[in-house]
């Protein structure tokens, strides 16, 4: 089983009979693949006489959304198993507990949250979740402080930046978000009743040259340690807990990636209500909270990464009076700005979210996309004069009225 090759069911359980302390000797073990994701292969194993389980996640040598033709690097797997160890030390109750990382098999053992739901599903069924702005909050605040230059020893940051080189996922980022959806990609994929909108994205050379910015960041601002692709399918939930999983795009890069991340995703649910509510209650209530979400997400991040910055920074200069005003302002503005790059990319690039997708009406299908690009724009657009999370929901309410 050493060498590398995809896991099928009966492996996995084989695999997890080998781990110490988890199943009793003999236990009978059930296993399923569970992975909905774009690009690896997910087990759940379990006791089917007990509580224990384990899921062991496993990295193919290839896109799995795309097929063998698109290869994709092996390295994502320990990137993913060391990124998660350090999240889960940063926050211990927000992050899943890695028991053990296989790199012949790019394996990686983790707790089950089976519990927890993801939460892209759990808000397309119209749940919601009033703890989640808090938790992610903190995890933002804590995760980018404690691994940038503000908050960790600068010698040691460096030599981090160069464990997490990671060329391969984040050429995929710099494609499929910053680059395909402007132009006559073959990569791209929409719906040919939006035909119009995405002609005019390939047109629109004001908004191409605050992407072109943005990807720029992206290339370059070697800001925090990313978990890379922080959408709500990266993270699992209830009504208590929070949990981040999926770190594997994670890499040096500009702290608004993965704030504006969230609040993209927030917002293509607010899109999508268009079609996942059933009445004009329901939507306004979905609508309401998750308004009230992306503002909380941002108040509580700005306020806990304020407070991190205020006890614990590491650097005498960047404690000079305003500079720490200075630099929340541009992490708004990154934040709004990679926020609507997101929302472009689900709608006319080649992954898309469930939210938008699965509806099955066709014209509110067509309402929702175009809802979601119109915010996207307008965040992009407007997001190097934004001072406030407030101009977010003026954009967000004004697109549905
Ligand atoms: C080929 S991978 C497509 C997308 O799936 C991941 O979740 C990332 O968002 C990536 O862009
Ligand atoms: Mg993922």
């Amino acid at each position: 089983m050493s060498q590398y090759h995809p896991l099928n069911e009966q492996e996995a359980i084989e695999f997890a009979r080998t781990i110490p302390n988890l199943f009793q000797p003999g236990a009978e073990l059930a296993s399923r693949e569970i992975g909905d994701g774009n690009l690896n292969l997910v087990f759940h194993i379990r006791d089917k006489h007990s509580d224990a389980s384990v899921i062991l996640k496993q990295a193919l040598p290839y896109a799995k959304v795309v097929g063998e033709s698109w290869p994709l690097t092996l390295d994502r797997a320990r990137i993913e198993s060391e990124l998660l160890m350090i999240q889960h030390e940063l926050c211990p109750s927000l992050v899943p507990q890695v028991y053990k990382y296989v790199p012949e098999l790019a394996l990686t053992v983790m707790e089950d949250l089976s519990d927890h739901v993801i939460m892209r599903r759990g808000l397309m069924e119209g749940h919601q979740y009033p703890l989640f702005a808090g938790h992610i909050g903190a995890f933002l605040a804590r995760t980018l402080f404690y691994t940038s230059d503000l908050g960790m020893n600068q010698q040691h940051k460096k030599m981090r930046v160069k464990q997490f080189i990671n060329p391969e996922l984040c050429k995929i980022t710099e494609d499929l978000i910053f680059d395909d959806p402007y132009t006559d990609s073959p990569n791209n994929s929409f719906d040919e009743a939006i035909r119009d909108e995405a002609e005019a994205l390939w047109a629109d050379t004001a908004l191409q040259l605050e992407v072109a910015r943005l990807r720029h960041g992206f290339l370059t601002h070697a800001q925090a340690l990313l978990h890379g692709d922080l959408h709500t399918g990266s993270i699992f939930i209830t009504q208590e807990s929070t949990k981040v999983i999926d770190p594997e795009f994670g890499y040096y890069g500009p702290m608004g990636f993965d704030i504006g991340a969230v609040l993209a995703n927030l917002l293509l649910n607010y899109a999508g209500q268009e079609g996942l509510s059933e009445t004009s209650e329901q939507r306004a209530s979905m609508r309401s909270y998750l308004l009230a979400t992306v503002k909380d997400v941002w108040t509580v991040f700005e306020e806990q990464f304020r407070a991190l910055w205020d006890k614990d920074c590491v650097d005498r200069m960047s404690r000079t009076p305003g500079f720490q005003d200075a630099y929340i302002a541009g992490l708004l503005q990154d934040s709004i700005g990679y926020a609507g790059c997101k929302m472009i990319r689900r709608v006319v690039g080649l992954a898309h979210v469930a939210d938008i997708d699965r509806i099955s009406d066709a014209a509110a299908k067509e309402r929702a996309q175009r809802i979601a690009l119109s915010i996207g724009k307008s965040l992009i657009k407007g997001h190097r004069q934004a001072d406030s999370i407030e101009q977010v929901l003026e954009i967000a309410l004004k697109a549905v009225q």
